[in-house]
């Protein structure tokens, strides 16, 4: 299949790799210096290699394509035609014309790509792989809303159900969003859920009256100001790259060179000539950042800034899913009917 960004990602470094928790990284931070910023490498188990051999041959076998989002492990990284972001995901799913969409991801996302694809069959690896973010606002606490701001827009971000998108007049996701939301009519209020921190870097950035939900993601609030001046102090010369999801993001906004989506980062990292960086997102990104440019020098902002639902997709999981076409996704034809239309507005759009 084509469309692979990534080249071989055998041999990629371990997930997390050094960070300021680890024992290898307490004992530098002690002493006031550092590795090299590249995670110490560790050898796949010995059945990956046939694992993966395996996938690409149930791939063709199956017409099916691996997407696999930023904050999948290295592995599964590996076998993947494509690897990117929400936003790029879902682009490539309905671009394709593949029959299968082995989506690894998380849930929202393969819902996205069924109900943009709804001639194809979307799996995803495990179905418990869901979101804490997505799961902090149900379809009924919007409705509410509207009944007190009947003139309101309602804008979600990408991370949130099928049956929440439902109920939204436009998806942003943290790419997007400020042009997405300069597309509003400016007298509108709008309320922007469910992540805090991200509709909080929008309402300053467009300066908007948006009311916003009080959701965040876990794995991003994990990653704590204190830890990014210490990790500054050490490395002076990395630049520091935010994502808006950050719960320091209040406090370390001003401290970011620069606030960035994960697709961001990729594509402002092979123009700056930086060439240390300091990431404060989902440590899985790193995996890619690793890959692609090996040249240069990555340390995560904090290596517990994981997603375990993301880590609940494996690459014996994958394998699996093409075995036994296993775990359709798909939603509800009249909720889908509604929530693609926010989706579509915004690919629209951008
Ligand atoms: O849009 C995405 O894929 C997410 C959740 C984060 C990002 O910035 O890429």
């Amino acid at each position: 299949m084509n469309g692979h960004t990534n080249g071989d990602r055998a041999g990629h470094p371990a997930r997390g790799g050094v960070g300021e928790g680890s024992a290898e990284t307490r004992s530098v931070l002690a002493n006031g210096h550092h590795t090299n910023g590249h995670a110490t490498a560790v050898a796949e188990p010995p059945h990956y290699a046939l694992l993966k051999e395996k996938i690409t041959i149930l791939k063709q076998e199956r017409q099916a394509i691996i997407l696999a989002h930023n904050y999948q492990e290295g592995a599964i990284q590996d076998v993947a035609d494509f690897v990117g972001d929400s936003l790029g995901l879902a682009r490539k799913a309905k671009a394709s014309d593949a029959k299968v969409i082995l989506f690894c991801g998380v849930h929202f996302m393969a819902e996205t790509a069924a109900m943009l694809c709804p001639d194809k069959t979307v799996l995803i690896p495990d179905l418990q792989a869901g979101c804490s973010l997505a799961d902090m606002i149900i379809p009924e606490q919007i409705r509410t809303w509207r009944r007190h701001h009947p003139d309101g827009v309602v804008v979600c971000y990408v991370n949130t159900s099928a049956a929440v998108k439902a109920e939204c007049d436009y998806c942003v996701t943290s790419t997007n969003g400020v042009t997405i939301l300069e597309h509003i009519p400016a007298e509108k209020e709008i309320l922007f859920v469910p992540d805090y921190y991200l509709g909080s870097y929008l309402k300053a950035k467009t300066k908007r009256k948006i009311h916003l939900w009080k959701g965040y993601c876990p794995a991003h609030a994990a990653i704590l100001p204190e830890q990014v001046d210490q990790l500054r102090e050490l490395h002076p010369d990395a630049e520091f790259l935010m994502h808006p999801e950050c719960g320091c993001t209040t406090k370390q906004m001003d401290l970011a060179d620069q606030i960035l989506s994960t697709e961001g980062m990729v594509q402002y990292v092979n123009r700056s000539p930086a060439t240390e960086f300091i990431i404060a997102t989902e440590t899985g990104l790193l995996n890619r950042l690793r890959t692609q440019y090996p040249e240069k020098t990555f340390f995560p902002a904090s290596e517990h800034a994981t997603c375990h639902h993301m880590q609940r997709n494996t690459l014996e999981k994958a394998f699996m899913s093409l075995v036994r076409m296993q775990h359709v996704v798909t939603v509800d034809q009249k909720i889908a009917e509604r929530a693609v239309k926010p989706i579509e507005r915004m690919l629209d759009i951008v």
